[in-house]
Order: structure tokens, then sequence, then C-alpha cells
């Protein structure tokens, strides 16, 4: 079916008015699939008109992810293979975990909604229907387990790259996992891997990010969405399609940075939009909790933060609060 949406949905893009006829013609097809297809694109979130004797109009692309747009990115893209959409699962990891001995490529994962939603350590994670983008991004590279370090670096920018060009606010990187808008936090990514002998197989990337206000969402006092951080001429429905193909394009460019380049070819960009240099922080590691500001970044990825006695600690995983 969602084949037969893309098609429908790319002659409708190229006319004016189309009518049923002539698309069952172009596609082969009967008029009932025509219409079936037009249906579900609607129940998408598209808006198309129908007028007697003209045919239909597409009058307003979706302002909600659907499985037609995911599709057609993913088809453009030269990473990732395939998606795979559910308008709700458990947690889009979890389902991702599941898939990846049958796809040997890289593929993404989307849902709708999500009932378990986590973050790290387990954490819960609020995934409210169609109010935010929860997807695991499944990444098959072949190098060792260490490497892993900088992968938070490399995602992390495409992240905030791809929310600062799609919306035009400015997103900074709070170290380790999270992008934050004046100050509050719209989304929260966590990395898992599957390693052989010290060699990575597969990274599974979960990215959750608030589209829409919610008042769950609000009532976390250190959250927001896009909807709430946009001026209000800008608060009109998102374009998903802008963002969704802007986020694909940043996750393949700063991935094969990753798989490439050393940190010290993003250091500098990553820097600028680090929003926890000079600040003091709380940081949470394995088995000890202290105070420090965070004042620089090494070539290698990790954190170092001076505490209040002056000494210097580096820091390769932790929790930090502000
Ligand atoms: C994260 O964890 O920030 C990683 C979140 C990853 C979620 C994605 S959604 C797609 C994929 N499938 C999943 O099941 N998970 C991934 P962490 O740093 O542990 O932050 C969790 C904390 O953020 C919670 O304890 C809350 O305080 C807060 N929080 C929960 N939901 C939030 C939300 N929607 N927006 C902002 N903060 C939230």
């Amino acid at each position: 079916m969602s084949k037969l949406n893309q098609e429908v949905l790319k002659l409708l893009s190229k006319q004016d008015f189309l009518s049923g006829q002539k698309m069952a013609t172009e596609l082969g097809i009967s008029r009932t699939a025509v219409w079936k297809a037009v249906k579900s694109l609607r129940e998408e979130g598209y808006t198309v008109e129908s007028v007697t004797n003209k045919g239909y109009k597409l009058v307003a692309a979706s302002s909600e992810l659907n499985e037609t747009l995911l599709t057609s990115m993913v088809k453009d893209s030269s990473l990732f293979s395939e998606v795979i959409y559910k308008d709700s699962v458990d947690s889009t990891q979890k389902l991702a975990f599941g898939k990846i001995t049958d796809i040997k490529e890289p593929f993404i994962v989307v849902a709708g909604e999500q009932t378990e939603g986590r973050g790290r350590f387990n954490r819960e994670w609020a995934s409210p229907e169609k109010r935010g983008l929860y997807m695991s991004a499944v990444f098959k590279p072949d190098i060792y387990l260490n490497e892993i370090i900088k992968f938070n670096l490399f995602i992390s920018l495409a992240i905030a790259n791809a929310i600062e060009k799609s919306f035009n606010l400015d997103a900074g990187i709070k170290w380790p996992n999270d992008i934050y808008i004046n100050g509050r936090k719209v989304c929260g990514f966590l990395t898992e891997v599957i390693s052989e002998n010290n060699m990575i197989q597969s990274i599974i990337c979960g990215i959750g990010l608030n589209l829409y206000h919610t008042e769950d969402i609000s009532k976390l006092e250190t959250a927001t969405s896009i909807e709430d951080e946009l001026k209000l001429d800008d608060k009109k429905d998102l374009d998903m399609e802008s963002f969704l193909k802007q986020l694909i394009i940043d996750l393949e460019k700063q991935y094969d940075q990753f798989i490439n380049m050393p940190f010290s070819s993003i250091r500098e960009e990553w820097i600028s939009k680090s929003i926890i240099f000079g600040k003091e922080m709380r940081i949470s590691e394995m088995n000890r909790t202290f105070m420090a500001k965070p004042v620089d970044i090494t070539d290698e990825g990790f954190l170092l933060a001076v505490d209040r006695y002056g000494e210097t600690h580096k820091i390769i995983s932790a929790d930090i609060e502000f």
C-alpha cells in the first residue's frame, strides 16, 4: 500500500488537478485503488481536495510523520536501506534490536507513539501519540569498540544542525546525549551497541525529539518542544518533509565523518554548539558524584572538568546536570 501511496503522491505533486481515471491509467490500477490510496493519504495527514469532473488536487503536505513520507525519504538515502514504521510500539529500540539479524544494511525504525519509550539507564521517555519523533537508526560499522566514545559527539552535532536549519532555532548540545533549546531539553538520544571480539557490529541510536506541545512534556520542568520554542509567527504546522530530509542528510554526513575522520575534524564546531562550558555542573559517574566546571573536550572526545580545588577530571561517560 505504501508504495502505491507514494506513486499517487508523486503524480499529485506534479499536477494541479488530476482525474482518478488518468491516475489509474498511468499507474495501471483501478479507479477504486486510486480512491483507496487517496483515502489512505488523507489518513496520513495529507490534504487532498476532490472536485467533480476535475479530479484530485494535493493542497497540503502532511505535517505528521507517516509511512509514505518516511519511505520516500529513505529511498533517496545513500546510507539507510529501509524504514519500518509502526503507529504504536513499546519502544523503537526494542523493535530495531529484533530486526538486526534480518536486515543486513543500515535501517530506521519510526513509531507514531511509544508505550514504553526509554531513556538511558531504563529511565522513562515520554512519547505521546503524534507529538514527537521516536526513531531508532541502526548503523552497521566495522570498527573497534572503543571508537564508540566519539559516536555521540558526531550524532549530537547532526541533530542540532538539522533542528537549527529546519526550524531556525538555536539548538545547543548538552554533553553527552541531549539537545537543548533555551535551557530546556527538546531531544535526547541513546546509543546502544552490539559487538563481538571488540568489534562493533551494530549501533542502535534511539532519538526522541519533542515536536509538538503536550501537557505531559510541559509538566517536565526541564523539557520543551519545537512548537513551544517557535515564535508566534512561525507557529504553523511543522514541515515534516523538509525536517526529515534535513535530519537524514545531517545523520549521513556526520556518520560518514565519524567513520572516516577524527573528532578533531568537528571539534571546533561541536564546541561552538555546546552549552556546558564554564558552568558549574553536577557530574555523576558510575560510582561518584561531584561538582565541576567543564572547560574543554580533548581530540579523543574526553570532557575535561575542573573542580573547586582546581583539579582537572577527564570524563568519558557520565550524567551531568546544571
Ligand atoms: C535520553 O535519556 O535522553 C534518551 C532518550 C531516547 C528516547 C528515544 S525515542 C526512540 C528510541 N526508543 C526508545 O525507547 N528510546 C529512544 P536520558 O538522558 O536518560 O533522559 C531521560 C530523562 O529525560 C527522564 O528521566 C526525564 O527526566 C526526561 N524526559 C523524559 N521524557 C522526556 C521528553 N519527552 N522530553 C524531554 N525530557 C524527557
